[in-house]
């Protein structure tokens, strides 16, 4: 009897070796425990044969080989699920730890961005911004303005007409006249937008172009508020050690007018190809507002005075980045976008 029982003992442990699926299980456990056949179920019914002086001790073997059997069929289930899973994550390759895909993140065009620039220097002063219509009336574009009928700018060649009396705006200047008539003084806002002219593109002309112009009316405003105030502009938005100098020149709406030059961005004022040598970079118009464009809004120019300018938003991205071709910012090449 011990001698089958070690046969037995022998070929389980090469029947479990062999086991590769739980279905293989089932059938070794009926091999050997099953109720009609099993091999150790034969055995055990054999045990009523063995000498009675033998039988405790065979008892206790066949007894102990069952609950070995019965461990390591256990050991052995737990190998073959542990194996299956192993393969069959192997098999979908999906591996949870490994870091997500990173979406790319767009961000603000730098027009726009020296736009929101331009307008957060002006709120941190008191200004607000205002909108109006990009379709205008020769009345608002010019007439208000103190630019007269026969006037270059309104010329066929310079202005897109869209009737007699319509035309693309060719300034936000019409938001102030609108504002100027809407609402007394003080006042102070700026006005961001795009505006039309009839140019040839080149590197530095555009037909369609964005402008902020600025405007402040109240009692006792003088040339030195508005000097004060561009100064403040362009030093925070160059840099706080930019220079400001002021030039005479000629607009129909300002009476004194003038052009303002900063240092230049790239040489600081020593000369270079950016500036042809001067050290001097032109970046805005402006000055008192006349008193012809107050008197066609109803606003009392003998007790109020202000001041305006105007502002190329382009230019002033150009400026301040170093692009050498107005162009780039309206062709979405995304070599160019992404340097911002
Ligand atoms: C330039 C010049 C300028 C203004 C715009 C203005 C508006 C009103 C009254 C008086 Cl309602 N002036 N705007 C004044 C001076 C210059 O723009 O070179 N822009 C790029």
């Amino acid at each position: 009897m011990l001698e089958k029982l070690a046969a037995l003992k022998q070929s389980f442990d090469a029947d479990l070796a062999e086991a590769r699926s739980g279905q293989q299980l089932s059938l070794l456990r009926d091999r050997y425990l099953g109720r009609k056949g099993g091999r150790l179920t034969l055995l055990m019914k054999g045990l009523k044969s063995v000498a009675v002086a033998d039988r405790k001790e065979v008892g206790r073997s066949l007894n102990q080989f069952k609950a070995r059997i019965e461990t390591a069929m256990e050991t052995a289930r737990q190998r073959i699920e542990s194996e299956s899973i192993r393969q069959e994550s192997a098999r979908v390759t999906l591996d949870l730890t490994l870091p997500g895909k990173r979406r790319a993140l767009g961000h603000l065009h730098p027009l726009t961005r020296v736009r929101r620039d331009i307008e957060e220097i002006f709120y941190s002063i008191g200004y607000s911004v205002a909108d109006g219509p990009e379709i205008e009336t020769t009345y608002y574009n010019f007439e208000a303005l103190n630019i007269p009928q026969d006037h270059p700018a309104r010329d066929q060649g310079d202005t897109f007409y869209l009737s007699e009396s319509l035309l693309l705006r060719t300034h936000t200047s019409p938001v102030q006249i609108r504002t100027m008539e809407r609402m007394r003084p003080p006042l102070r806002i700026i006005c961001p937008g795009t505006v039309y002219r009839r140019d040839t593109p080149d590197a530095t002309h555009s037909p369609v172009f964005q402008q902020v112009e600025g405007l402040a009316v109240d009692e006792h405003l003088t040339f030195r508020d508005f000097k004060g105030t561009m100064e403040y502009f362009l030093k925070a938005f160059y840099s706080e050690g930019t220079r400001v100098r002021f030039r005479p020149s000629y607009f129909g709406f300002t009476e004194p007018s003038a052009e303002v030059d900063i240092s230049c961005t790239f040489c600081s004022g020593d000369g270079c190809r950016v500036c042809k040598r001067t050290g001097w970079i032109e970046v805005l118009g402006a000055g008192m507002v006349d008193p012809e464009v107050f008197r066609h809004v109803g606003i009392d120019s003998e007790r109020y005075t202000g001041f305006a300018f105007g502002v190329g938003i382009e230019r002033f991205a150009m400026i301040k980045y170093g692009v050498d071709n107005i162009q780039h910012f309206y062709q979405n090449d995304l070599r160019f976008l992404r340097q911002f």
